[in-house]
C-alpha cells in the first residue's frame, strides 16, 4: 500500500515517534543531561586508534543534522593519514604563533589563561584522526552554482551532532579553530566551494589527561521563560 503523499509533486512520508509517559520524559531528559554534562573539550588525546568504521558512524550521526532547504552543505574530511597530520599540525601552529604572539587582543589572550592554550598544538599529530569539517558555501552541480542556505546554522549544528555523537562513544574531541585556516583547503585539496568551519581531532583521553575546572552556567543565567 501506498502511505505516501504528494506535496507540490514531492512524496511526503508518515512520521511517528515512539512517546513516553511524562515520567520517564523526565527521567530521559535527566540522564541525557547528566551524561551530556559529562562532555570536556579534552586536549590531551593519546595515539590508540579509532577503526575507521567508528569514525564513518560518528560522521552520518553529524550528517543527519537539519540543513536549509536539506543541502546538508558540509564536507568531513576525515583524516588519519601520519603525513598529512604533521603538515596540518605545522602550518596550523604557525599561524597560531601569529596569533598567540600579536594578532589576538589583550583580553583574548587574558580570557584564555584560564583554559591553558597556547600556539602549540600536539593533538594535531598525536590523535589518530583529525575530522576538517568544511562548509559548502554553493553546490555544483554539472558545472552550474546551486546556493545554499543558511550554511553556518546548518554547519555548526551538523557539529553539534558530531561532538555528541564522539561523546556517546566514549570518545573525546576538541573544537579547534586555527586562525586563519585557509591552509586546511590546500593540504587537503579541497574545491572553491567549500571553507574550512573547524578542526576536530578526535580519539581516546590520555591516561593522565586534565582538563580546566570549568563550572557551567546554572539554568536561571541561560533561560528566560515567558509562560
Ligand atoms: N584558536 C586558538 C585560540 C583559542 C580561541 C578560543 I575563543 C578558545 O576557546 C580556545 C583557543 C587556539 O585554538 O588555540
Amino acid at each position: 500500500m501506498d502511505n505516501k503523499k504528494l506535496i507540490n509533486g514531492f512524496p511526503h512520508i508518515p512520521y511517528h515517534r515512539k512517546q513516553f509517559p511524562e515520567k520517564e520524559m523526565l527521567v530521559r531528559t535527566r540522564d541525557f543531561y547528566q551524561k551530556m554534562n559529562e562532555r570536556r573539550t579534552v586536549r590531551d588525546i593519546c595515539d590508540r586508534p579509532v577503526t575507521r568504521e567508528i569514525i564513518e558512524q560518528l560522521i552520518l550521526t553529524a550528517s543527519s543534522a537539519p540543513s536549509g532547504a536539506h543541502k546538508q552543505p558540509w564536507t568531513f574530511c576525515a583524516v588519519s593519514n601520519a603525513a598529512l597530520k604533521a603538515k596540518i599540525r605545522t602550518a596550523a601552529e604557525e599561524e597560531e604563533y601569529k596569533s598567540y604572539h600579536g594578532r589576538m587582543s589583550e583580553e583574548w589572550l587574558d580570557d584564555l589563561k584560564a583554559i591553558g592554550t597556547d600556539w602549540k598544538k600536539p593533538f594535531l599529530e598525536k590523535a589518530p584522526w583529525l575530522i576538517v569539517v568544511f562548509k559548502k558555501i554553493y553546490d555544483m552541480d554539472n558545472q552550474e552554482r546551486r546556493t545554499n542556505y543558511y550554511v553556518s546554522e546548518s554547519v555548526g549544528l551538523a557539529c553539534g551532532f558530531l561532538l555528541t555523537a564522539i561523546h556517546q562513544a566514549g570518545l573525546v574531541a576538541l573544537t579547534h579553530t586555527p586562525s586563519p585556516m585557509n591552509f586546511l583547503s590546500r593540504v587537503l585539496n579541497r574545491p572553491d566551494n567549500e571553507r574550512p568551519f573547524l578542526l576536530i581531532p578526535v580519539g581516546y583521553p590520555d591516561e593522565d589527561a586534565y582538563v580546566p575546572d570549568l563550572k557551567r552556567k546554572p539554568l536561571t543565567e541561560v533561560a528566560k521563560f515567558y509562560q
